[in-house]
């Protein structure tokens, strides 16, 4: 069975990472087995998580992790037109390489009262001295990769205006729709519910969030998604205002 490496679950929601949530989603939504095994991001193939592992084999990366299950097991875009591909392809790189960052930001950055809710989740787990250790080397690196991206050179404002530019492109795509591209789920499902979720389901406060919270279609999208394929997680995020206690 596939192994999944992914943070621990947290936040009531499927997972604090996008790309983890996204493959989650994806094995759900293809409905392939998987098992989870709950990870931090050393010594994985590629220094990051998701991971899965496959008949003995190790595959790092969500985009390739989803072109292999497309070939072994279930492939969810079939019988799309290139065409509509195209526009998902790109829908999901303004998700994993533009929004993305805005959403780190946020976490890592923006607010020491969000730095203290993200340590938490990703860390907790960790024995208590060590957690800060570890959190502290980690913040700094993250912060670098932020502003290697370019996103860390702005100011909050100007990276929220960007954001919400996103958020509101994602909304008028959805519409009134079931799924991004109609009726049944595809790749660019599972992306952006990752990446939804991790907005406007989560208690890191920011004005991204709030953008988030405005688009009543965003909102239905994100809640049907996981009452339909999340039963196991449907009591524990009800409102998409999870309460976490700040230490
Ligand atoms: N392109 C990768 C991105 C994965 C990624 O950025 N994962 C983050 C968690 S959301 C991570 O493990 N970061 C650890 C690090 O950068 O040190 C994918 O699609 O899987």
């Amino acid at each position: 069975m596939i192994k999944l490496y992914q943070f621990e679950r947290t936040w009531g929601i499927p997972n604090l990472s996008p790309f983890c949530c996204k493959i989650e989603t994806y094995l759900r939504m293809a409905g392939i087995e998987y098992e989870i095994k709950p990870a931090l991001p050393f010594s994985t193939p590629k220094g990051k998580l998701p991971y899965i592992q496959d008949n003995n084999e190790a595959i790092g990366d969500s985009r390739f992790i989803i072109n292999y299950l497309k070939s072994i097991y279930k492939d969810l875009d079939e019988g799309r037109s290139a065409a509509e591909l195209a526009g998902a392809i790109a829908m999901q790189r303004l998700l994993d390489e533009h929004l993305f960052w805005i959403l780190l930001y946020s976490r890592w950055q923006y607010t020491d009262e969000n730095w203290q809710i993200n340590k938490k989740a990703i860390f907790g787990g960790l024995p208590p001295i060590i957690r800060d250790i570890v959190a502290n080397r980690w913040r700094p690196k993250i912060k670098r990769q932020i502003y290697g991206h370019g996103t860390g050179r702005h100011q909050a404002e100007e990276i929220f205006t960007l954001g919400k530019l996103d958020i509101d492109a994602l909304s008028a795509s959805l519409g009134s729709k079931r799924y991004f591209l109609g009726h049944q789920p595809t790749t660019l499902d599972a992306c952006a519910f990752g990446h939804l979720i991790n907005i406007i389901g989560c208690p890191i406060e920011s004005p991204l969030k709030e953008h988030g919270l405005s688009k009543n279609n965003l909102i239905d999208y994100v809640e049907r998604i996981q009452g339909e394929f999340y039963q196991d997680l449907k009591n524990s995020n009800p409102s998409l205002t999870p309460q976490v206690e700040i230490p």
